[in-house]
C-alpha cells in the first residue's frame, strides 16, 4: 500500500472528539490521509460546552512541531485553536523557519458557545504573523471581522472583509457561511496578482450536530489540497464533506453533538 499524504493538525484537545485534534484525525482518515498532530491546548469540554482551557507550554509545541517535521514529509497543515499568544508565536517562529506546503489557517477565536479559545495577544499573532504565513485562511464572518478589526459584517460584505485580510497578508480567503442563511461560502484568491472570487452555495442545515464543523471544514480542505485539488475544487469538496457529515450525524450527548466524520 502506498503511503498516504500526511496532514499536520495543530489544534486543541477536545475530550468529546467533536472538535480539535482527535476530530481532525477522523477527518483525515475519512479522506485517506494520515494525520499527525500537535496539541496546543487542553480543554475540558463536552457536547455541553467548553468548561476550562489550558494552553500548553510553548516549548512543548515547538519541540513537537520540529520532531514531526524532521521525521515525515508533511503535505498540508491545518492550524486551529492555539490557546495563547505564546503558543501562537512559537508556531509562527516554526513556520518562518520551516516553510510547509498547503497551510490552512482556521483562525479559531471563540467556541460556538462563546468561550475564548485564544487570548488577545494570540489574536494579534494571528493577524500580524500567521495570516502572511498561510496559503489560505478560513474565518467565519465573525472571525473575519475580528481579524480585520472592522466590527461585525453581513455576508454581503464578504468581499471587503476578504480584501482587508489580504491587506494583512492573506494569499487566499474563504469566509465560511455555515452559520448564515443562505450558508454560502465566499472565496477570494489573490495569489495570481489579481483577485479571483467565487461563491460556493450552501443551504443552512438546521441541526443539533454542528460541534466541530469549522475544524472539519478546514481539515477537509487541507486534505483535499494534500491530495492535489486546486483551491476552488478543495473548497467545494470540503463544504460537501461537512454537509454530509451533518446530515448523517447520530445523536450523542446532551448538547451540541458531533458530526459524523465518516458519513
Ligand atoms: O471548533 C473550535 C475548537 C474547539 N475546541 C478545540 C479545538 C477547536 C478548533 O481547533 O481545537 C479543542
Amino acid at each position: 500500500m502506498g503511503t498516504p499524504p500526511v496532514v499536520l493538525s495543530i489544534a486543541g484537545y477536545d475530550p468529546s472528539s467533536g472538535a480539535g485534534i482527535t476530530a481532525d484525525i477522523k477527518t483525515a482518515a475519512a479522506h485517506r490521509c494520515y494525520a499527525v498532530t500537535c496539541m496546543t491546548a487542553y480543554t475540558v469540554q463536552s457536547t455541553q460546552g467548553v468548561f476550562r482551557v489550558r494552553a500548553l507550554e510553548p516549548e512543548l509545541v515547538s519541540a513537537t512541531l520540529s520532531a514531526l517535521a524532521d521525521d515525515v514529509e508533511i503535505s498540508a497543515v491545518r492550524i486551529g485553536m492555539l490557546g495563547s499568544g505564546e503558543v501562537a508565536a512559537a508556531l509562527a517562529e516554526f513556520l518562518e523557519k520551516r516553510r510547509l506546503p498547503n497551510v490552512v489557517l482556521d483562525p479559531v477565536i471563540r467556541s460556538s458557545s462563546g468561550t475564548a479559545l485564544l487570548d488577545e495577544p494570540g489574536v494579534d499573532v494571528l493577524r500580524t504573523r500567521l495570516l502572511p504565513l498561510s496559503d489560505v485562511v478560513t474565518p467565519n464572518i465573525f472571525e473575519a471581522a475580528a481579524l480585520a478589526q472592522l466590527g461585525d459584517f453581513l455576508l454581503q460584505s464578504a468581499r471587503p472583509l476578504a480584501d482587508a485580510l489580504h491587506s494583512l497578508g492573506a494569499r487566499a480567503v474563504v469566509i465560511t457561511g455555515g452559520d448564515l442563511a443562505p450558508a454560502n461560502d465566499f472565496l477570494a484568491d489573490y495569489r495570481s496578482g489579481r483577485v479571483e472570487t467565487a461563491m460556493v452555495p450552501g443551504e443552512h442545515i438546521e441541526s443539533r450536530a454542528t460541534h466541530g464543523t469549522g475544524c472539519a471544514f478546514a481539515t477537509a480542505l487541507a486534505c483535499r489540497l494534500a491530495l492535489g485539488d486546486d483551491l476552488i475544487q478543495a473548497v467545494r469538496a470540503a463544504k460537501e464533506y461537512v454537509r454530509k457529515a451533518i446530515l448523517s450525524a447520530y445523536p450523542l450527548g446532551k448538547g451540541i453533538g458531533p458530526i459524523n466524520h465518516f458519513g
